[in-house]
């Protein structure tokens, strides 16, 4: 569809998408932006909380497409609600739009596979080009939503002048250097690989981050339960001492984020609380790290961006970690047990 049409170009400070610039107005006005999605989907959408209230300084909800189809939300014309899907026929989320569309909102979807019941459902949207997901398990599709969320809230703040034209600029050029800076992560491949071996056997894992790798700590988890059927949960870093530090234990490996923008110095205490209860530290760091490298038992370097763009980076060794795990466990990892590539009841 026409609102669907648009390329990602972020050479030369220009990104054409036709979905948002032509409804570029609509969504900057908005009272609220409403993100709803299931699983990888919603990880993504939590991403874009951070991503929307920082660039465009526009309110950001997210909730389960799953729950809020079968709630009475409050949601009036001056929402707008964002729909998030890989597949583009998840029921849960289909299910949300339509309830969303009675409702008055104006609702736009983000989706990998192009003409998808979901895509046409919504109002204007914008595809996020990855090609097709072969594995059941989204991986690249979480990378790619964050990627054009990304490129809507730098539009938004910049059209509302919550972002400057040098900060703009800035963040275009940060996201060009992305792709170059995935292929030198991937050259920790071996690391990845010696740390799954130490840990496949686990029958439990935990996953911290904070900021902007939160939502990662939780899709590092997800996709550790869906390919491995290891037994993990993500939480924010800062939540730990409300409860899961009563799980760490020497049998607990715990999976910190921990890269230097965003919060460092709060992470390095967290690792230390860990350390001090004897839990095993798997550390996704910046290259040149020198303090969690002391205190973590296995560091993984990712290079240097900017806060805002970690999660493209962070994400991916937390997939491979689960990859190898459940390579070495005998899984098949494109079609686990119990799901479906499109959950459509
Ligand atoms: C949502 C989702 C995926 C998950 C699995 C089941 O799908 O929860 O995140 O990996 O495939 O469905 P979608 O709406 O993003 O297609």
């Amino acid at each position: 569809r026409d609102t669907y049409r648009g390329r990602l170009l972020a050479n030369k400070g220009i990104i054409k998408m036709a979905g948002v610039d032509d409804n570029l107005d609509r969504i900057a006005k908005a009272n609220r932006i409403l993100i709803v999605g299931c699983g990888t989907s919603w990880h993504a959408g939590l991403v874009a909380e951070y991503i929307f209230e920082d660039m465009a300084r526009i309110p950001v909800e997210v909730e389960y497409a799953s729950e809020f189809r079968y709630r009475n939300p409050v949601i009036t014309e001056n929402d707008v609600v964002i729909a998030i899907s890989q597949s583009g026929e998840t029921a849960d989320t289909m299910a949300a739009i339509k309830l969303a569309k009675e409702k008055g909102a104006f609702v736009f979807g983000v989706c990998n596979v192009v003409g998808s019941s979901i895509s046409r459902e919504t109002m204007a949207g914008a595809y996020t080009h990855a090609g097709p997901e072969i594995g059941v398990a989204s991986t690249k599709a979480f990378t790619t939503q964050i990627t054009v969320l990304t490129l809507m809230a730098l539009k938004l703040g910049k059209y509302k002048g919550t972002i400057s034209d040098s900060d703009f600029r800035v963040h275009l050029q940060a996201l060009e250097a992305i792709p170059q800076k995935v292929e030198k992560l991937l050259q920790s491949d071996k690391v990845i690989k010696e740390i799954a071996e130490t840990y496949k056997n686990t029958r439990n894992c935990i996953y911290l981050g904070r900021g902007y790798n939160f939502p990662v700590a939780l899709e590092g988890a997800l996709k550790l339960k869906e390919i491995s059927y290891i037994h993990a949960e993500g939480y924010p870093a800062a939540e730990m001492k409300h409860g899961p530090i009563a799980l760490i234990d020497e049998e607990m490996p715990v999976v910190v984020i921990a890269v230097r923008k965003g919060h460092y110095e709060k992470v390095v205490s967290n690792i230390q609380e860990i350390k001090s209860r004897k839990g095993k530290i798997i550390s996704v760091v910046t290259e040149g790290d020198v303090e969690v490298k002391e205190l973590a038992d296995h560091v993984i370097e990712i290079p240097e961006t900017i806060e805002s763009f970690t999660p493209l980076l962070t994400t991916i060794p937390l997939q491979l970690l689960s990859y190898h795990i459940a390579v070495m466990l005998g899984k098949n990892v494109d079609q686990p047990r119990n799901l479906a590539k499109s959950v459509t009841v």
